[in-house]
């Protein structure tokens, strides 16, 4: 069906199987829809597929190009749109106009994609026939909108399972959370973080998370040789300190040093040429993918959720989790995404009451099946790496630049979900971070209310234990009064300055990209980067 439609001064003609107006907008079903503008509109809003993809308004003369090296790409962004240079963005798609306000064509179901071509803006679904959203003015209230139907949709389909529990417990606010990963990485032992679990003392945390470097591998998850006691014990001793003890795992990722891999290997995800689909690489391996569909996988998928609540974890962070969502011939032939959210309703009802963070997550399939979800990527003790951020196009890499982008991008989310922007910093000892930047990664964490810290608390001087106490204390009243601009109790507060994206490459800079997207994409060079990260890693957490 063709209809215009006139919005203003301006007429647009669209295309789609049926047409019916709703709150704010139309909702229009079919699997190929169109939207002739009638002008080059000149900004873009991208929306990256997962937690660490980038997201945000783009020039549309300057679209975001493919990210390298080409190995690291199924972990950072849709792998199947990788490489489209046009606009381009999972679900959902927004231009915006010359009077400010923005048009916004979104997906109400999963496998779709919004593309900018020309003056066209052009949504459809990799297969059956879906619904959209389409809506046109000011940003925020648009954006409103198409969240508010996208709850009302994933309830109709009863995939909300989270919801009826976040009544109970610290759910119905996000919990104060201290996270092992960005002080210790993977130099984590039970004696450095029982010596940890004591230093808090009084700080006011409700959780404290194990991060990764517990476990014997990926797909193994039983405890390694550096939590002697095993992972019961240390449970029990963080409830002992009356705190929630909170675990990491990568559930869906397998590689090729575990079990899984050498017993079942019917349990992966394959291609149509019956290989095993890559899910990135990662501590110094191949990343493989449980196949969700899979029921002897999913078996174990549910015995290990339960396990590891056993151990009397009621706070999980699951990582990695864009694996179950790759493009693949699946067992039972589900597609992708649908595939993923069967996966997640298993681990959410094997989780029963435990808080489920999603992380390294396809966002729109995850939403109603978890409590909180990471909406970036993972940021650093410094602000931005010139070399992956410029050079490498990689604006998944971690930073704290990087992290406050995405995420901010991502905050008309929160009426979903709660709103994780990864951790803040206090500490300024090995800390790259100005006291400005440190400063507005904790407003974001007042504007969401999800809070964490890696820092060491020996390492905390006494001024900055004190104002990281404030922080975990305060209850901020926070309000959106522009684009990248709040007022957090009154004050200002402005994003703008980490919203710039790189400046483009000139001759000398295209031939050192090619040079190193081309090295970085051998396994032996990222082998041999691990090897090096974990001995550096080895030496700077010595003396902690
Ligand atoms: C643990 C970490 C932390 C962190 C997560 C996630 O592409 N990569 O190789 C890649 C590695 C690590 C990573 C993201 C991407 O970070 O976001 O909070 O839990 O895993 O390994």
């Amino acid at each position: 069906m063709n209809m215009s439609f006139q919005i203003g001064d301006m007429t647009f003609s669209l295309s789609a199987d049926k047409i019916r107006p709703v709150t704010g907008g139309m909702a229009i079903s079919g699997v190929n829809v169109t939207l002739q503008l009638p002008l080059q509109p000149k900004q873009y809003f991208y929306h990256g597929w997962q937690s660490w993809s980038p997201t945000g308004w783009i020039e549309v003369d300057r679209p975001f190009a493919p990210m390298h090296p080409a190995i690291m790409r199924p972990g950072q962004v849709d792998p199947l749109y990788a490489l489209n240079e046009k606009p381009n963005g999972s679900w959902l798609g927004a231009v915006e106009v010359p009077d400010g306000d923005v048009i916004l064509l979104g997906a109400l179901g999963l496998e779709s994609h919004v593309e900018l071509d020309g003056q066209i803006l052009h949504g459809w679904y990799e297969q059956g026939n879906g619904e959209w959203f389409i809506a046109n003015g000011p940003e925020q209230i648009v954006f409103a909108q198409y969240a508010t139907l996208l709850s009302e949709h994933l309830n109709e389909k009863d995939v909300s399972t989270a919801a009826p529990q976040l009544a109970q417990g610290f759910r119905s606010a996000p919990p104060r959370v201290w996270c092992s990963w960005y002080s210790l990485y993977t130099a984590i032992t039970e004696e450095r973080l029982l010596r940890i679990l004591n230093d808090l003392s009084d700080l006011p945390f409700d959780v404290f998370q194990i991060d990764d470097g517990w476990q014997k591998g990926i797909g193994d998850w039983e405890a390694n040789e550096k939590f002697p006691s095993g992972m019961e014990d240390l449970a029990a001793r963080i409830h002992a300190t009356h705190r929630t003890p909170g675990l990491w795992l990568a559930p869906l990722l397998i590689v090729p040093s575990s079990g899984i891999y050498r017993q079942h290997l019917d349990w992966l995800l394959h291609n149509e040429k019956g290989e095993l689909v890559r899910a990135g690489f990662n501590w110094g391996e191949t990343l493989y993918a449980l196949d969700t569909t899979h029921p002897a996988a999913l078996e174990w998928l549910a015995a290990l959720m339960k396990k590891v609540r056993a151990w009397g974890y009621d706070y999980l962070k699951l990582d990695f989790l864009y694996a179950g969502a790759l493009p693949g011939v699946r067992h039972n032939g589900m597609s992708r995404e649908t595939a993923y959210q069967h996966g997640l309703k298993v681990i959410r009802e094997s989780l029963g009451k435990a808080y489920f963070l999603t992380c390294g997550a396809p966002i729109l399939p995850s939403l109603g099946l978890c409590d909180g979800m990471r909406l970036g990527p993972d940021v650093a003790a410094y602000w931005d790496n010139n070399r992956d951020s410029r050079l490498l196009n990689n604006l998944a890499a971690p930073g704290v630049q990087n992290a406050l982008r995405t995420t901010l991008h991502r905050l008309w989310l929160r009426p979903l979900v709660h709103a994780d922007p990864d951790v803040q910093y206090f500490c300024t000892r090995q800390n790259n971070l100005s006291s400005e930047q440190m400063l507005l990664l904790q407003e974001l964490a007042e504007i969401t209310g999800f809070k964490a810290t890696s820092d060491l608390p020996a390492w905390l001087t006494s001024a900055e234990r004190a104002s990281l106490v404030d922080f975990l204390n305060a209850k901020p009243f926070a309000k959106q009064i522009g684009r990248y601009t709040f007022e957090i109790d009154g004050r200002r507060v402005d994003f703008s300055s980490a919203m710039l994206l790189p400046q483009p490459l000139n001759m000398l800079e295209k031939i050192q990209r090619s040079l190193l997207g081309w090295l970085a994409n051998m396994p032996w060079v990222l082998r041999a980067f691990d090897r090096f990260s974990r001995w550096n890693l080895a030496h700077s957490v010595r003396e902690s």
